[in-house]
């Protein structure tokens, strides 16, 4: 008993994961520090108090027709979404200097498979229908729901995004929801003109929620067990996974149980060996099975589909 509840703690410890299944949420600290998130001048500030709550990324030097709250990939926030099943992505944002009454639009980039040539990129964009951004530093949370399987879901449009892309009929969700190489969370509508202006800006709490299904043996629940055998793949950090798990179909018996003459416990792979499944342990998609990828799964555990 005693164990369990030190064990337990020690693991709250480790893992500041939002209790919702499946949300990653950045909150800053010294440790992580701006984590990847910017918003293009490179003066951003790691502010210790003030955030929502505590430390946030803040720059107060921004000159612009609308600022831009980025992550550059690969990270838990770009890469293939519909692999990582997610469904919603969001941000807190401050304002305490700059044009008011600007609306939050997500922009899902891509470059499309050339990454140093930027002319081609495009996006995908939803303006949130929630409250405006003013200059009275309040801090104001903006969350989107995102919807993977099928057509762009109602109310989000493909834009061009770098200086010359011409959009094609193959420039559509399905290939830009499985390769997107930035998020931007931006402070205006695709399609009208701003005017330029100086701006303080701040953010803290970049969040995704994903459905990744870190059911490596195929028993249709996360157990420890699944914990276990993504930890036999874990590589070094931002070394390459080394390969995916090879696992039996959802839905499939993988497992013989003892029968009653026969108590010793027998694991053989039944059903069709063709319908084997490769899933991967690098479950947010960024190249590597780290610790991130553990603490995706730990949100799983539990939970049987
Ligand atoms: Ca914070
Ligand atoms: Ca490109
Ligand atoms: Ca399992
Ligand atoms: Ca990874």
């Amino acid at each position: 008993m005693g164990k369990k509840i030190i064990l337990t703690t020690c693991l709250l410890l480790a893992f500041s994961f939002s209790a919702q299944a499946g949300e990653f949420k950045e909150e800053f600290s010294v440790q992580s520090g701006t984590a990847g998130w910017f918003f293009g001048t490179g003066n951003e500030v790691l502010e210790t108090a003030g955030g929502n709550p505590d430390y946030y990324v803040h720059d107060s030097t921004l000159s612009s027709f609308g600022p831009s709250a980025t992550m550059i990939g690969p990270s838990i926030f770009t890469g293939n979404f519909r692999f990582k099943r997610v469904s919603s992505l969001g941000i807190d944002l401050k304002m305490d200097m700059g044009s008011p009454n600007r609306p939050v639009t997500l922009f899902l980039i891509t470059d499309r498979g050339t990454p140093n040539d930027n002319s081609d990129d495009f996006a995908a964009a939803y303006t949130h229908s929630g409250d405006v951004m003013n200059a009275d530093g309040v801090w104001r949370s903006y969350d989107f729901q995102i919807s993977v399987n099928g057509a762009i879901a109602a109310g989000w449009q493909v834009v061009p995004w770098g200086t010359n892309t011409t959009l094609t009929p193959a420039d559509s969700w399905q290939y830009l929801s499985r390769n997107i190489t930035t998020t931007a969370f931006l402070l205006q509508e695709p399609g009208y003109m701003y005017i330029l202006d100086a701006w303080d800006m701040g953010l803290d709490n970049p969040r995704i929620t994903m459905n990744v299904r870190a059911d490596f043996n195929g028993d249709n629940c996360v157990t420890s067990a699944d914990i276990a055998i993504l930890r036999s793949h874990m590589t070094s950090l931002g070394q390459p996974q080394q390969g995916p798990i090879v696992i039996q179909p959802i839905g499939a018996p993988v497992r013989a149980f003892p029968s009653e003459e026969d108590d010793e416990v027998s694991i053989q792979p039944v059903g069709d060996p063709e319908a084997l499944l490769e899933i991967s342990a690098d479950l947010d998609g960024d190249g590597d099975v780290d610790f991130i990828d553990l603490k995706i799964a730990r949100t799983e555990l539990g939970e049987c589909y």
